[in-house]
């Protein structure tokens, strides 16, 4: 007699839950299922889990599989499980390919391959899961469908690459069912778009999507002028489709607590933001290319000037430019808004390194985040009497792209097209300081080409 375990939050059951549990009982003689309950998703970054642990439990009884169900209720209760049922074979997804592997000590750990034909099968629930198409390949791609595991309700099903190859290669690596280089077909597969491409085509894919009625979360960042942007969440909204710019401090637990904080007036009025954000890179990566996209305003003023919307205003009657340029391309640049008397900074690097902080200045007391500020998990409230002093924490789990994925997947089922975490006159005042230094590039490159 071998036995089985396999764990999981089974969430609006499907195929791909299916298939697993069936390969899984096939590997022996009795299979248990753990079914993880909605304290321990919490605790382990899970997001947005929709049914209640009866109805998971209950949906994967019906399946007929599970010889025995068990709740998993904390981290390191697997060992403790494996050894109470004498278990044989342990089984997951290969979406935690290694992650189980301290288990081997205790019985075989088997990784199954994740089921990727599923969106027939949502097709027929009613369509209750988002179906995700990506849009470019790379790095933040790769991590986009990681985080994506935490999210409920949505699932990546197609990818796209002009390069066909890299586009076979993705969806090899991670499982995920159509990839393709024709952008017309791929639009035909999913719901909702996430546009992880190089930046000039950002804004010509996002109207492509929203043309052909679908949701889009953009990276950052979304377009070049405030025209194209006014122009998106326009047409998003005469549509009824979402628009989310995947700038995504905006949708972290921390950042959205540190901005009601400021606003409900504990530090007095607020009259300077002063943010950094700088990151070394390789000189030959594309964020340092001088195709005329690369540079540190482009790639990660997006970030300090959310910072400076929510907190200060979109509105600004001055913007003033003092990057250091090498090769063509800044790689540091020191930002100052100001409307009338309030002024604010910004400093942002990629070849250049300082300090990643935010202070939110106010006349009674300020706040600090300390770096990496933009991944907020945890700042202070700071007074004149260091005895008040406040501390606050947040999670911050992963790479923190599942908290916009969360958002998205909300609007889109709540129907609505813009987000009050980062809405159209914060976009476009983010895309106000890249217009603006953009004519600050043009004209310094012509007074001294
Ligand atoms: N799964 C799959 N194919 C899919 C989707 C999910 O094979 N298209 C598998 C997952 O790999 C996992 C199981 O179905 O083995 C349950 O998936 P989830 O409900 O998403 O649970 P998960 O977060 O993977 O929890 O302690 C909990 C476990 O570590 C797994």
């Amino acid at each position: 007699m071998s036995t089985v375990i396999t764990y999981g939050t089974f969430d609006l059951l499907h195929q791909g839950h299916i298939n697993l549990l069936r390969r899984a009982k096939a590997l022996g003689d009795t299979l248990i299922v753990g079914v993880t309950s909605d304290s321990y998703d919490k605790e382990r970054g899970k997001l947005n889990v929709r049914q209640s642990l009866t109805e998971r439990l209950d949906a994967v009884k019906a399946t007929g599989f599970a010889d025995k169900i068990i709740v998993e209720e904390y981290e390191g209760q697997k060992i403790h499980d494996i050894q109470t049922y004498h278990v044989d074979t342990f089984v997951l997804g290969d979406d935690w390919k290694g992650k189980c592997d301290y288990l081997k000590e205790y019985c075989d750990v088997v990784y199954l391959e994740r089921t990727k034909d599923i969106s027939s099968t949502l097709l027929r629930q009613g369509n209750q899961i988002i179906t995700f198409g990506i849009v470019g390949t790379g790095r933040i791609a790769a991590r986009f469908v990681k985080e994506s595991y935490f999210v409920s309700g949505m699932e990546v099903v197609a990818a796209y690459n002009p390069h066909i190859e890299s586009a076979k290669k993705f969806s090899t690596d991670y499982a995920i069912e159509y990839c393709t280089d024709d952008f017309d077909a791929f639009l035909t597969r999913c719901d909702a778009v996430y546009i992880a491409s190089p930046h000039q085509h950002h804004f010509e894919q996002t109207m492509a999507c929203l043309r052909a009625g679908k949701h889009v979360l953009c990276e950052k960042p979304l377009c070049f002028t405030t025209e194209e942007a006014e122009g998106a969440y326009r047409y998003a909204k005469e549509h009824s489709l979402a628009l989310l710019h995947g700038v995504k401090t905006a949708y972290c637990p921390g950042f959205e607590h540190l901005v009601l904080l400021a606003k409900s007036g504990r530090i007095g009025e607020i009259v300077a933001v002063d943010a950094s954000f700088t990151k070394l890179v390789n000189p030959d990566t594309r964020e340092l290319r001088n195709d005329g996209f690369g540079g540190s305003t482009y790639e990660l003023s997006p970030y300090p000037a959310l910072a400076i919307a929510k907190l200060i205003g979109t509105s600004s009657d001055r913007m003033e430019f003092f990057p250091m340029f090498r090769d063509g391309v800044d790689i540091f640049d020191r930002i100052i808004v100001s409307r009338g008397a309030k002024s604010s900074s910004m400093k942002v690097g990629l070849g250049a390194k300082t300090e990643g902080d935010l202070v939110v200045t106010g006349t009674e007391g300020y706040l600090y985040a300390e770096a990496p500020w933009w991944k907020t998990s945890y700042f202070e409230m700071r007074f004149e009497n260091q005895n008040k002093t406040r501390k606050y924490y947040f999670p911050y789990d992963g790479d923190g792209l599942r908290y916009e994925i969360l958002e998205i997947v909300n609007m889109i089922k709540s129907e609505t097209s813009e987000s009050p975490k980062l809405n159209e006159q914060e976009s476009v005042f983010m895309t106000r300081v890249i217009e603006g230094f953009t004519a600050y590039r043009e004209k310094a490159f012509q007074a001294c080409p």
